[in-house]
């Protein structure tokens, strides 16, 4: 995760010594290092060693393509574990800051017949190697942990662990970039994320924001028009994951060899999966690390836990509240204190119980810790369908319609639906609500004509619904290619009695992209006939939301979500990045409510104490 705070600090040659003093906290030793890796290349890391401990210690690593000279043991994230005592280890990876070696975006893995060859998990074992003999006073065991980017790079460390390595906490890591992580979903691109980020990392060492001479950036991404010009314009073709983006637009070996899920077999060592549910950037990681590994968890070593946070919202602050949707307690320093300063404690230290729950879940809406023994939750749901209706209607009782029935709306790339109200600031730029977004009041919508609703009545109890949402479409365009959002959102009453500044409050709890021209293949993408209906079914993600009394249950279809997402030129093209103007059309699309053609959205509704 991109470090919030600019932070400064003295520059030292290598293996100088400081000693820091933090108020109320450990004195640390500080050395800085160049670690040598296999081939030779130096990483730029900064160990803190605490001089009061008389005990060996273990390490907590962390590494990181942000740059760690603002780096500290100290403050929210490391706090509660810096209480407990570890050196602390901050690393530049390769080709980024300090470090020397050329950068590489999500680094694929090394070839293991070259001699030499290096990745992220080589250079981590070549640092652990380092650190064993070269730090006096450590206990022989290190603990890795990392939110997003740091995240994945710790995945790859867990992957193919050092010896030395015990237990691992990867925190909304970034695990397939083309299935659901920053730079796509379901192919369809995440334009403002891969544009901004992309050129952010790779025009430099450092971290150097692209500058936008438009203050809201919906109008500066229209302007633009086809993606084609990125480069022609802004980039020149110097923005390697750019021209990446523009090489590979289907899921081809480029991004499968990228893509995680793939490199982990059984868990080797322990493992905390860490996530939020309104992570802006990497939800999908998290999810398919924790799937993936569970599926090989002969030992046990498996857990995951996720928190009402946005992307690494578990790393500051209390966590009692996330933009206007407040949680009755303070979950991210409960996270802290309570789960991930016990969870090294006990493999690192040998301390505490070491009884874990296999999944921790913050059930909102209800506003409660629950833990379940799988995730999705295997027992107390039952699988049930929320159909589309007549008159706007969203209910539980399949369409009896069996003649031709469907709502409709136009689609225009010219006029693409904002994805949050404008103006859209820079993604990382002052002032962005990009953090909060997810939660954001969605009723801002509610003049557009190209944006479909569908609610329930008010409920009449309290209905959770937890586990892994799918939307089913049975849609047409008069395009031949279209991108299809589904979002579902819980109304908040007209006057809320509960929370009355929430009053009609409209609150996304699940929502996704499907990008399609990918309907039968992410690899070989096909044009949509026209005016045909087919079916789309893609996952929402996993949930776990209590609609309270008196709420309602919202579906939203829309076609276009700019500039998060690219515009489709809804005329199939082979590559949408060498779109031409003229390839831009407005299409009519319909969402069918017939007995044949059942749109809905099939989610697992909690039974606890019911039949
Ligand atoms: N979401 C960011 C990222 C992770 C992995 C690759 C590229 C970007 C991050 O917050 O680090």
């Amino acid at each position: 995760m991109l470090p919030l705070r600019q932070c400064s600090s003295r520059i030292l040659g290598p293996l100088a010594l400081l000693f820091l003093s933090a108020r109320g906290q450990a004195d640390y030793i500080l050395t800085e290092a160049r670690i040598p890796v296999r081939d030779g290349t130096h990483l730029y890391t900064r160990i803190y060693r605490p001089d009061n401990h008389s005990e060996p210690l273990p390490f907590i690593l962390q590494r990181t393509p942000y740059g760690v000279r603002g780096e500290r043991p100290e403050g929210d994230y490391l706090g509660s574990l810096a209480k407990d005592g570890y050196v602390f280890v901050f690393q530049d990876i390769r080709g980024r800051f300090d470090s020397e070696g050329t950068f590489v975006m999500c680094r694929p893995p090394r070839d293991r017949s070259k001699a030499g060859s290096t990745d992220e998990a080589s250079d981590t074992s070549d640092t652990i190697a380092w650190l064993l003999t070269n730090v006096p006073g450590n206990n022989g065991r290190v603990g890795m942990l990392g939110i997003s980017y740091d995240g994945t790079l710790t995945v790859n460390a867990a992957a193919d662990p050092h010896p030395a390595l015990r237990s691992v906490s990867p925190q909304s890591p970034a695990m397939d970039m083309w299935i659901g992580d920053d730079f796509h979903h379901n192919g369809a691109f995440r334009l403002s994320y891969g544009f901004e980020y992309s050129s952010m990392m790779e025009g430099s060492k450092q971290l150097e924001r692209f500058k936008f001479d438009k203050p809201d950036t919906y109008d500066w991404y229209l302007n633009l028009g086809s993606l084609s010009r990125v480069n022609e314009r802004h980039l020149q073709g110097k923005i390697p994951t750019w021209n990446d983006f523009v090489a590979h637009p289907n899921y081809d070996t480029f991004w499968m060899t990228r893509a995680l899920a793939g490199s982990l077999g059984e868990p080797k060592i322990p493992i905390l999966n860490v996530t939020g549910w309104w992570d802006q950037e990497d939800f999908y990681g998290p999810q398919i690390a924790y799937s993936t590994w569970e599926k090989r968890d002969r030992k046990h070593l498996n857990y995951l836990v996720i928190g009402p946070w946005n992307h690494g919202g578990w790393s500051g602050g209390a966590g009692d509240r996330l933009g206007d949707i407040r949680f009755g307690s303070s979950t991210a320093r409960y996270y802290r204190d309570e789960i991930q300063a016990p969870w090294f404690a006990y493999w690192l230290k040998d301390k505490g119980t070491g009884s874990f729950p296999e999944v921790r879940s913050f059930r909102t809406g209800a506003n409660k810790w629950k833990t379940y023994s799988s995730w999705p939750p295997r027992d107390g749901v039952r699988r049930r369908s929320l159909y589309l209706g007549q008159n706007s209607a969203l209910s539980f009782s399949p369409p009896a319609e069996t003649r031709e029935a469907y709502d409709e709306y136009v689609s225009d790339p010219a006029n693409p639906i904002p994805y949050r109200a404008r103006p859209i600031q820079p993604t990382y730029g002052p002032g962005s609500q990009w953090f909060t977004w997810l939660v954001s009041d969605q009723r801002f919508l509610a003049d557009r004509m190209d944006v479909l609703s569908w609610k329930t009545e008010p409920l009449a109890e309290d209905m959770t619904i937890t586990g892994e949402a799918t939307a089913r479409l049975f849609a047409s365009t008069t395009g031949t290619d279209s991108d299809w959002i589904v979002k579902l959102i819980d109304v908040y009453p007209d006057a809320d009695p509960a929370e009355s500044s929430l009053s009609g409050y409209q609150l996304m709890v699940a929502n996704e992209v499907f990008r399609g021209r990918f309907r039968r293949s992410f690899t070989h993408p096909e044009a949509i006939p026209a005016g045909i209906v087919r079916d789309y079914s893609w996952s929402l993600h996993g949930m776990d939301h209590t609609f309270r009394k008196g709420h309602r249950i919202m579906v939203q279809v829309q076609s276009t979500w700019f500039p998060l997402i690219d515009r489709n030129p809804q005329r199939f093209v082979p590559n949408i990045f060498m779109a031409s103007e003229a390839d831009f059309q407005s299409a009519t699309q319909r969402i069918y409510r017939t007995k044949g053609y059942p749109s809905r959205v099939d989610v697992s509704v909690a039974t606890e104490g019911k039949p």
